[in-house]
Formats: structure tokens, sequence, C-alpha cells
């Protein structure tokens, strides 16, 4: 996009918000990996395993831009970049990661099932497709309280497939539920390719069949979720109901930090290297010269910096007893 047509869309201090939480996804996620590799199996700092949005970032980050505040994020568990956006912090994360007594899940649980109320995400719930279920129900409430709030719902392709995002769709659409579904196509379902999952090219095709607006978008490129998704809001906001956005990406990692992901061929991932929404962003936003390189680097150095800080807080922070995990919340 050339530096006109980019500006007459956006502002530069929403693009730069863009790339910053693209970055920092990525980052965070690169050093969770990094621990999950490097560390001690006898005293591990990460309890469990990573999972990761590598390659797609641009997916949560750009549809949780898109909400105003006292909106919902339903989370996936890809969707640590939105969570972000939506006031999550870096400390929360690693305090989460390393199950301390101060994390959001209390150390009861680990990694990315964690959600923050106070900031209107809900907790990710593990069984794929509940969280929709969850996501409806806050929909009805603000529905029945006459609020102008919107819920975001975010799922993969494979929790696609589960019945309760079909009936929560359906639901949804039916009653003009302030909802929106975001599906993050990343081509695979742990080893589990779209082409074995389904019998159609876009799962955004099932819209029509809920009688709402279905579309697909690159989910590489920011600027396309973000208004795809702005529009979509908007849509609920004024009462429209619901609408679902495919957004097409590749998850460039494994399932988990555990997974070599040898069942990608090589080829396939080589073709979605050349799409890094990453790098295509930070093209983009230096050829339209919205960002210079001395930005671009102070950006990384910063981010770099309150990762370390994040890091070393978490770590000094204490873990659970006995009576923690005993204790109501
Ligand atoms: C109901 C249910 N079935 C199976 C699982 C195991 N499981 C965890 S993640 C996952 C894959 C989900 O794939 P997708 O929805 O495409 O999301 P992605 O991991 O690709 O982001 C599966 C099968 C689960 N958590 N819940």
């Amino acid at each position: 996009m050339s530096y006109d047509a980019l500006q007459e869309v956006y502002d530069a201090q929403l693009l730069k918000k863009m790339y910053y939480y693209i970055v920092l996804t990525r980052s965070l996620e690169n050093k969770i990996s990094y621990i999950c590799h490097s560390q001690n199996s006898k005293s591990p700092m990460i309890i469990g395993k990573g999972y990761l949005s590598t390659g797609q970032e641009a997916i949560s980050v750009g549809a949780c831009l898109a909400l105003e505040d006292g909106d919902w994020l339903a989370p996936s568990h890809r969707d640590i970049g939105g969570m972000m956006v939506r006031g999550l912090t870096l400390e929360q994360i690693f305090l989460q990661y390393f199950c301390r007594v101060t994390s959001p899940t209390a150390g009861r649980d680990g990694n990315v099932h964690l959600g923050d109320t106070s900031k209107h995400i809900l907790s990710f719930i593990s069984h794929m497709g509940s969280i929709i279920a969850a996501g409806l129900g806050v929909a009805a409430a603000i529905q029945y309280r006459e609020e102008k709030n919107v819920v975001l719902a975010c799922f993969g392709d494979g929790a696609s497939s589960q019945g309760v995002i079909h009936e929560s769709m359906n639901y949804a659409s039916v009653f003009k539920m302030p909802m929106v579904f975001v599906v993050n196509n990343n081509r695979y379902a742990i080893s589990t390719s779209t082409k074995n999952q389904m019998a159609i090219e876009n799962i955004a095709e099932r819209a029509a069949g809920y009688g709402m607006p279905g579309v697909v978008v690159d989910g590489n490129h920011v600027t396309e979720v973000y208004q795809a998704v702005k529009k979509a809001v908007e849509a609920a906001r004024a009462g429209n109901g619901p609408s679902l956005i495919e957004c097409k990406t590749m998850r460039m990692c494994g399932h988990g930090t555990h997974d070599p992901a040898n069942y990608v061929p090589k080829q396939e991932l080589e073709e979605w290297k050349q799409k890094d929404p990453m790098t295509w962003f930070q093209n983009e936003l230096l050829q339209s010269q919205v960002m210079k390189s001395d930005d671009i680097k102070s950006i990384q150095d910063q981010i770099d910096h309150e990762i370390e800080e994040a890091i070393e807080k978490a770590r000094l922070a204490p873990v659970p007893q006995g009576e923690d995990l005993l204790r109501e919340r």
C-alpha cells in the first residue's frame, strides 16, 4: 500500500500500535520457546509447554484493535497478542507460564489457559469450542441489559468442526446478538490438515447457512483483518447481528513447543515464510515512510527490555503453597 493509501485509511498512531503488538507477540513467544527448549527439565521455569501463535500474530492483534473499551474477548489459545492489546501484561503472562501464586489462575493452571475479566477477557477454555458458548452467554447478558458492547469470539479451523460452535453461531444469528466470530484458519489442527477437516474451501461459506455475513481475509495482513473486524463490530454494535470472518494464515510452529510439526511439508512452510505477517507489515511501514529503520530498532529494543523486566518480576514471585490451593478465589 502507498503512503497515501495507508494514511487515508488509518492514522499513524494506529499503524504503529499494530506493529508494536505484532512484534511484542513474536518476541514474547520466541522467548517462551527459547525457555522451553533450554530450561533444566528437573527444575523448569515454565511448567508444561508453550502454545504459540508464530506466523499468525496479525489476526489476534488486528481483530482486538478493532474493539472498543467495554467490548469482550472470548479468546482461542493463539490469542495472546489480542489479550495484550486488551491490557493483559507481560508480567501476568510469565506469572502464568511459571505457575506463580500471583498469576491470573493463582498458579492452578499454566500457559495460555488464562484470561482477566477485569480487562473483559474471558479465560480461555481448553475444550475446543466451549469458549464460544461462554462468549455467547456474555453477549446474551449485554443484550439483556441493553448495553452497547460487542463480543469477539475467536477459534481455529479445527474447533470450527465442534457442534457447540455451529449451535452458537446459529443462536447468535437468530437473536441478532452483538458478536463477531473470527476463525483463524492456520491450515492445521495439531496434525490434521484442513483437507481432512472439511469438504469446502472456506469456513466463511458456512455463514450463509446461519444467515449472517461471511468474509475471507488475508490473515497475514493486519490492516485487512482490522478493517473486516471493525466493520463487523460496528454492525453488531448497531444491532444488526453477528458476522463470521475467516482469516487465512499458517501456523509457523508446532502445535506446542513439544511438537516439531514433521507432518507439515517443508515446501508449504517455505511458501508461507515469504508471507510472514511481521516482515510484510514492517516493509509496508518502511516503504510508506510511516516508520524509519531507527523506529523499528527502538521498538524492538524497548520490547526486549519489557520482556526481560517481566521475566525477572515473575521469577521472583512465590509459587503456591498447599493452603493457597485450598483457598477460594
Ligand atoms: C473438544 C476437544 N477436542 C480435542 C482437543 C485437543 N486439541 C487441543 S488443540 C486442538 C487443535 C485445535 O485446532 P484448531 O482449532 O485449528 O486451532 P489451532 O491449534 O490450529 O490454533 C485439539 C484437537 C480439545 N482441546 N478439545
